[in-house]
């Protein structure tokens, strides 16, 4: 039972692949995450070397600075990812994209062609794609990608206009195959191609599964946005093996399972490692390095589900 979705928003989520939700942050909470990617890109530039103009992407972002850690966990979003993709889930990756307005003289090369004088110049023209794809091509027994994981993504600086560095999607497009997309050399019909235009503070609940890629920023405002991405507790995830212990100790019980860790510090292969080994992460003995779930069927039974769950 959905404890926060709306019947069209998981229409959306099922026939788009996406969910938009416009004026999503608060004036203050806007103006927190912008001055800490301000604060964030001062010291990416110091460490790398990089000029003001320069553009830079951080993978576990959440380690970078508190106020996006606080996003993870943010009590209007969590309670949609779990009505998406469940209750064992983690963080598989969290990445911040600062890119600067384009010099004037530099090309851009057409949107999602992983081509151009930009890309060459660091400006990454993404190409087109459906995340994960590399993993399970061939794989699949209908070539289409199951679902593995969903992403938010934050948007913080104004995407309106066209080629701000605009996300563009094929609405419908997890349901096709990657091996569809190659076969088309990645030139989507621009009939189907849809360049989104986001206000600062929109987010958006997205299937990684939906082909998409970046457009160039031609505008003259820096384009700052974070993905947050969730995916099941027995995948691995991309950005860490282990978080940083102090950073987990200093952590609620839902975040430190939304962090990869097991929040009763027992033992991951569970209490009888050595004749019936259990992977905590896939069988969960103890409810308590799960809490997403207690969380969950609170709020499911407050909404009138069956009171009584069952307890695998
Ligand atoms: O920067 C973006 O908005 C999207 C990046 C992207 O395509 C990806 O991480 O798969």
């Amino acid at each position: 039972m959905a404890i926060a979705m709306t019947e069209q928003q998981k229409c959306d989520f099922e026939e788009k692949g996406y969910i938009i939700l416009e004026d999503f942050f608060s004036a203050d909470e806007l103006a927190r995450l912008l001055a800490a990617v301000d604060e964030v890109a001062a010291r990416v530039r110091q460490a790398k070397g990089l000029g003001p103009n320069d553009p830079f992407a951080i993978r576990n972002a959440l380690a970078h600075h508190a106020a996006f850690l606080d996003l993870i966990d943010h009590p209007k979003m969590l309670p949609l990812v779990v009505d998406a993709i469940g209750w064992n889930i983690q963080i598989r990756t969290t990445h911040l994209d600062y890119r600067p307005p384009y010099p004037q003289d530099l090309a851009p090369g057409a949107v999602g062609t992983g081509k151009g004088a930009d890309h060459q110049a660091g400006y990454r023209n993404v190409l087109w794609h459906p995340d994960l794809a590399n993993l399970f091509e061939a794989t699949s027994l209908d070539g289409r990608l199951p679902f593995m994981e969903l992403k938010v993504f934050y948007v913080l600086s104004d995407l309106t206009e066209s080629n701000s560095g605009n996300l563009w999607v094929v609405p419908g497009s997890h349901k096709r195959t990657p091996q569809e997309l190659r076969a088309l050399d990645y030139n989507v019909d621009p009939a189907e191609a849809v360049e989104l235009r986001l206000p600062p503070g929109a987010a958006m609940l997205w299937r990684t599964a939906v082909w998409h890629c970046v457009g160039p920023n031609l505008s003259n405002k820096t384009r700052r946005i974070m993905h947050i991405g969730y995916h099941h507790r027995w995948m691995r995830p991309t950005d860490y093996l282990q978080q940083d212990p102090e950073l987990i100790a200093a952590s609620s019980p839902i975040r430190r399972q939304l962090l990869g860790a097991l929040p009763s510090g027992g033992n991951p292969l569970g209490d009888d490692p050595d004749f019936h080994p259990s992977s905590q992460y896939w069988l969960t003995q103890n409810r308590e390095d799960v809490p997403l779930r207690a969380w969950y069927e609170e709020r499911a039974t407050a909404n009138g589900a069956a009171s009584e769950f069952v307890h695998l």
